[in-house]
């Protein structure tokens, strides 16, 4: 597949919470880093994203008396799965990992800031309704389709990627540059949702800047 200048990477969340020793780790969270760096090149624009919740943010199962990391909660907007604290706002955690290096990036898109809800995609937060900012963002730079690749490919990436679909954006995921938190089915349900809602899954080797002779 041919990545033009119209095409964004949106690097999701390659946070140290997110990564082996984090508070909410990924599997191989790390391992997403040099597949990142290899497929970067390839794109006119970058943009990352950092999970930055506030302390006591209502995500985290610490915030609910008698509640565990990992069970689900009827939070004002719906079901909510509770996690541990992770990514909070200014600590070591909430930083992108030392290796991450990517300076080209134009845009550091902050979400999950608001202490009453939790903001998976880039686009949305966790209600539905309140928007990050980053479809205006986009359309007013002309950027007309994302790939998305970090952590985690079944819940931020995969919320993010969906979201894209429902604002009529093209969405393509790169699976080998994701890594997943794998709760309960939620790869498989990340799966079935991208296939009825039409993203598209390419392997980073099979990207190529579309300027590239062959
Ligand atoms: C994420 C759970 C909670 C993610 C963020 O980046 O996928 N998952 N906060
Ligand atoms: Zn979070």
């Amino acid at each position: 597949m041919q990545v033009t200048p119209q095409d964004v990477l949106i690097v999701v969340d390659v946070q140290n919470d997110f990564c082996p020793g984090g508070a909410l780790a990924v599997a191989e969270g790390d391992a997403v880093i040099p597949a990142i760096h290899r497929i970067a090149p390839l794109f006119h624009h970058v943009i990352l994203t950092q999970d930055w919740h506030p302390a006591g943010h209502s995500s985290f199962a610490s915030s609910h008396a008698g509640r565990r990391p990992f069970e689900q909660m009827e939070l004002s907007y719906g079901v909510q799965t509770l996690w541990p604290d992770h990514c909070v706002q200014g600590s070591r955690g909430a930083e992108f990992h030392a290796a991450l290096h990517l300076p080209q990036a134009e845009l550091v898109l902050r979400k999950g800031f608001r202490p009453q809800v939790d903001s998976y995609s880039t686009f949305f937060e966790n209600d539905r309704r309140t928007p990050t900012g980053l479809d205006g963002y986009l359309r007013e730079r002309e950027l007309k389709r994302v790939f998305l690749a970090g952590l985690a490919y079944d819940y931020c990436v995969a919320y993010s990627a969906l979201d894209a679909r429902r604002l009529g954006l093209p969405a393509v995921v790169i699976p080998d540059c994701c890594r997943a938190i794998d709760l309960e089915g939620s790869v498989a349900t990340a799966e079935r949702d991208f296939a009825w809602a039409g993203v598209e899954q390419v392997q980073s080797g099979d990207l190529c800047r579309a300027d590239a002779t062959p």
